[in-house]
């Protein structure tokens, strides 16, 4: 790898375009949960697709290693550089531009460098609705949300953020660009190449542009506040649920009595909901107009509680109760990291298999750890569950993780693994995962992963160390 020539960047990318001084690399090389820390050349910023592809192709032409980077809000160290200090992160953050919204095709053509919130304020400025949404939609971009493939609170309705997408448009390791930016709802011609790059990590390419699925508004919205005995007691409620509601149903979301509890200790502007018990769920249901949600919701959840499923159900009255009772979910992650961080799991089973992934996971890690405090919680409507180890109330988070993280991981990745479930249900592999995804994934999947790997990047220059490990490893 050589050190690459800043003065030559900045001749194609202008002074704004290439950060160099270390106090304005800073925020750029650690990652949100503090996992890793990189060092950098430079942080390159193009304001446009012709700006990023230049930069690439210079980056291609000098052997330099490029990390792109959106929000910076991932959980696995994917857009963190390496030690080195010879990569350059390739940040999108300024490539922000809603380039056409086509409302009677509900679609939106948007750069990568805009952030999820931004994407949804412009299509419900056009009446419509983007749904990919979670706790860090205000800096997390789409581009990264696509190379993550995120998951979030609405997966249960609209899908994870593949299913979002109609086109992609590529800048490729060697600069030059993939136009895919077709606004098509069919279109069976050949492999189908976006979905190569969405997940991919940018270690195949720089997502720079994308046409998203718009949908329409929904004018009722009804949230409630449930308590349930258990895990066991929520997933024969979302099952009760999507037969009286059907498609209705756009967030299920869990949240441990644990959870709840660290959040109403930790979390400023928070206070218990009306109804407490050890296990709680948030429904959220939406239709357009003329459907009588509120009224088929309230006997959905009558009838619920006359069968014993739910133990007291609460329905928000007004906007200012369902942030409320959202607040309480969202920062389920502010908590534990006000408390030192966790160990954390995001692992997903076949959604009836949950209580015995829990049950599993629970009974494993105390008996290894007897006094480690969980935080069970998730999208449980997507078979997801956020299974998180913290450290005993009065020992230090710090020496508790380095003891314990690895112990209690392979813990509850091997309660996942028996039941068929995946160790990584939204937050990708990036560094953190790459040693179980060899592991789990078995040799033929890596080989195809190598070979599609070699086919988009020969050269390794397109994050390389993220989601596989680099070849000669160990
Ligand atoms: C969520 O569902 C996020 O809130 C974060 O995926 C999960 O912090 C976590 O473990
Ligand atoms: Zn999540």
């Amino acid at each position: 790898m050589t050190a690459p020539d800043l003065a030559a960047l900045r001749d194609l990318l202008g002074p704004p375009g290439v950060l160099s001084a270390p106090a304005d690399l800073e925020r750029y090389l650690v990652d949100e949960r503090r996992l890793y820390r990189g060092r950098a050349a430079a942080v390159l910023r193009p304001d446009s697709t012709h700006a990023l592809a230049t930069a690439v192709a210079w980056c291609h032409a000098h052997g330099v290693a490029m990390v792109p980077q959106g929000g910076n809000t991932g959980y696995c160290g994917g857009a963190t550089p390496d030690e080195s200090g010879q990569q350059v992160v390739i940040s999108l953050e300024r490539m922000t531009r809603v380039r056409r919204v086509d409302a009677s095709a509900f679609a939106l053509t948007v750069e990568a460098g805009a952030t999820l919130a931004s994407v949804q304020a412009a299509a419900h400025d056009a009446g419509l609705l983007f749904p990919l949404s979670m706790g860090s939609e205000g800096s997390a971009q789409i581009g990264g949300a696509l190379s993550t493939n995120a998951g979030g609170l609405a997966v249960l309705r609209y899908g994870t953020a593949r299913d979002l997408v109609l086109g992609l448009e590529v800048v490729l390791p060697d600069g030059r660009v993939w136009d895919g930016l077709r606004v098509l709802r069919k279109d069976n011609t050949g492999y189908d190449l976006k979905h190569c790059f969405i997940g991919a990590e940018g270690t195949l390419g720089i997502i720079s542009a994308a046409v998203l699925k718009l949908f329409p508004a929904q004018s009722q919205r009804e949230t409630a506040w449930l308590a349930v005995d258990d895990l066991a007691a929520a997933c024969r409620v979302l099952a009760a649920l999507r037969h009286r509601l059907g498609d209705a149903m756009t967030s299920f979301e869990y949240i441990s009595g644990e959870s709840l509890a660290l959040v109403l200790a930790n979390v400023p502007d928070t206070s218990a909901p009306q109804v407490v018990s050890p296990a709680h769920v948030l429904v959220e249901i939406a239709a357009g107009e003329g459907h009588g949600l509120r009224e088929t919701f309230e006997r959905a959840l009558l009838a619920l509680s006359d069968e014993g499923l739910v133990r007291d159900a609460v329905l928000a009255q007004n906007e200012t109760q369902r942030r409320a009772c959202w607040r309480l979910r969202e920062t389920i992650p502010a908590a534990e990291k006000q408390l030192g961080g966790s160990v954390k799991h995001d692992v997903s089973v076949q959604i009836d298999r949950l209580p015995a992934l829990e049950r599993a996971a629970r009974s494993a890690v105390l008996a290894h750890v007897p006094t480690a405090r969980l935080s069970v919680y998730g999208h449980v409507g997507d078979g997801n569950l956020h299974f998180n180890v913290l450290a005993p109330a009065d020992a230090d988070p710090v020496p508790f993780k380095t003891a314990h993280a690895e112990a209690v991981s392979t813990l509850v990745h091997e309660a996942a693994s028996v039941l068929d479930g995946s160790f990584s249900a939204e937050h990708g592999v990036g560094k953190l995962k790459r040693e179980l995804l060899r592991d789990v994934e078995g040799p033929l999947a890596i080989e195809l992963m190598r070979r599609l790997k070699q086919a988009f990047d020969p050269l390794g220059l397109m994050n390389p160390g993220k989601v596989l490990l680099p070849p000669d490893a160990p």
